[in-house]
């Protein structure tokens, strides 16, 4: 099977996490729906990254649908099998992909001239963005991780959404506000699947 993903994405850093977690074998195809000429429109009409391209030519988008194609290819498993542990890893995820949604949408609105810029749909964003952290922090508590003592796909969604906030807009400065988060998410950084997927510049 075939990724294509940025370094940078919050969404393909999650599905690279889970396929490192996992060992599967995969190849890595850089790509950006910005780039002029990008290939993404062919293989996701929303033009949008990652996708998978599995073996007999599939493609899988967007990173949640992805996720849950790859959850059984390998072991460890990510995501319960059901009932309401299911629906809350799911929401867990849904918190940090909206957090992502949220940042990327002032990232993308602050490269506009600044004559342009709507400072109204930039607060409405960074207030789900803080929401969005307050609420994880309140889920997280005093455990190890999201859903007690073992990692789950909630857990990565939202360790790269707040990871890519510190790359994109460090002025989102969450670690000085939450000592747990930054616990939680020094245990993440130490999984070789999160340091090799380090948003590169
Ligand atoms: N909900 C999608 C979001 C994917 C997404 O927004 N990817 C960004 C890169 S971080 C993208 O390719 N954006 C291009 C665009 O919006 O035109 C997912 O989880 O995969």
């Amino acid at each position: 099977m075939k990724l294509l993903a940025s370094k940078t994405s919050p969404y393909a850093r999650k599905v690279r996490v889970l396929l490192a977690e996992k060992q599967l074998a995969f190849e890595f195809v850089e790509e950006s729906a910005w780039n002029a000429g990008t290939t993404v429109p062919r293989y996701n009409p929303l033009n949008k990254v990652p996708v998978l391209v599995t073996d007999d030519g599939t493609c899988l988008f967007d990173s949640s649908v992805i996720a849950e194609y790859l959850d059984p290819l390998g072991a460890p498993s990510f995501i319960p099998p059901a009932g309401i542990e299911r629906a809350l890893v799911r929401r867990d995820e849904a918190l940090g992909n909206g957090i992502a949604d949220a940042g990327i949408a002032i990232f993308l609105e602050k490269k506009r001239e600044a004559s342009r810029q709507d400072p109204a749909w930039i607060a409405r964003q960074r207030d789900k963005v803080e929401a969005g952290i307050e609420a994880l922090a309140r889920e997280l508590g005093g455990k190890a991780y999201l859903r007690g003592d073992t990692i789950t796909l909630g857990d990565v969604a939202c360790a790269c959404a707040l990871l890519w906030l510190e790359f994109r807009l460090p002025e989102i400065a969450w670690r000085p506000r939450h000592a747990e988060l930054e616990r939680w998410i020094a245990r993440l950084e130490a999984r070789p699947s999160f340091a090799k997927t380090r948003p590169a510049a």
